[in-house]
């Protein structure tokens, strides 16, 4: 194991287990009276999504990032019940029951191609490598719907530093989990399974690249792509592949799922991009979640950071 010594404390061992327990028996109790759900409700009014998210266990240990938007936080609500999930369902509204039951545990998580060692890690290896980071991100769906996110999780670059890639790897695909006896959506021929994506190396490193185990201060709820997915807030939404099983590097540029359905639709890059219609409906605007007004999008969605890594491309034709 490549991990250095330091970091092999689990960050939710840093709270002693019996507050952690508490906290969570706290909570069951407070749901049951009722007082939760009211002041869930009272509190999302404010502001305060984080309050309304009972569901999972909060991760000890959260350091705030500097990379995170100022922008109001979409209600859990709508983040939890508003998915694109296909390995469950086509509708946005039935991951949330449908992955209900998902098993996230045991999980192993596969590292090869370009690397100097094939690794197979079990996810709670990989969640240890680094302190989790609360990055507030915006999130833009190719469908024109956005979300800010304070999703948690650290740079994937922590995680590439340490498993040594070599020189050779210019791309890292990611595969998700194929499970036709947990996931019905696979039983349909809507997408190629399993979803596969994949980034150029530079992008891979960027900081902002998220390697994301949970939002809003908790465990990734299984609809949203636990036990681990990728965020990558200046592309479009399907580059975020959830249910990561296999981390794979390599020297030629990997296919994505969604290119492979319909090449002249969606691209490898996919950034964010006002000036780049799809084919069937402009990208100039998006509507976020629980807003009427629709806003105008951001090239690279606002992350104005990673211009960079496109210099000199022709963004029309790598689109
Ligand atoms: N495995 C997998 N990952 C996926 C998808 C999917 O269908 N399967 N949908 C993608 C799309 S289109 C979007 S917009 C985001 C949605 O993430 P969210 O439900 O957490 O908002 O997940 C992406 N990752
Ligand atoms: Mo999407």
């Amino acid at each position: 194991m490549l991990i250095k010594k330091s970091e092999e404390i689990r960050w939710s061992e840093i709270t002693p287990k019996n507050a952690y327990l508490n906290r969570r028996k706290f909570l069951a109790v407070a749901a049951l009276s009722g007082t939760a759900a009211v002041g869930g409700v009272r509190l999302r009014q404010l502001g305060s999504p984080s309050i309304t998210a009972l569901a999972g266990n909060k991760i000890n240990g959260i350091t705030k990032s500097p990379f995170s938007t100022t922008e109001t936080i979409t209600p859990y609500q709508d983040v939890t019940h508003y998915n694109n999930y296909y390995e469950f369902s086509t509708e946005k509204d039935e991951p949330a029951e449908l992955a209900k039951n998902f098993r996230t545990r045991p999980w192993k998580v596969k590292i090869d191609g370009e690397v100097a060692k094939k690794l197979e890690l079990d996810v709670d290896e990989i969640i240890k490598m680094a302190p989790p980071e609360e990055r507030i991100y915006r999130h833009r769906c190719v469908e024109g719907w956005s979300i800010v996110v304070p999703w948690v999780g650290f740079s994937l670059s922590e995680l590439i530093k340490r498993v040594n890639a070599t020189s050779k790897a210019r791309f890292v695909e990611f595969t998700t989990i194929y499970d036709l006896t947990q996931m019905p959506g696979q039983r349909r021929n809507v997408l190629d399974w399993p979803y596969v994506e994949g980034l150029r190396m530079d992008e891979a490193m960027h900081p902002l690249a998220l390697l994301c185990f949970g939002m809003y201060g908790e465990d990734l709820p299984n609809q949203d792509g636990a036990p681990l997915r990728m965020v990558l807030p200046w592309k479009y939404g399907f580059k975020s592949a959830k249910a990561i099983v296999r981390i794979h590097f390599t020297a030629k540029q990997p296919m994505n799922t969604w290119n492979i359905m319909a090449p002249q639709e969606y691209g490898f890059y996919a950034n964010v991009n006002p000036h780049v219609d799809h084919p069937r409906w402009s990208q100039a605007k998006e509507r976020r979640l629980g807003e009427f007004f629709k806003r105008p999008t951001l090239m690279f969605n606002g992350y104005d950071q990673v211009a960079s890594l496109y210099n000199g491309m022709d963004l029309k034709k790598y689109f």
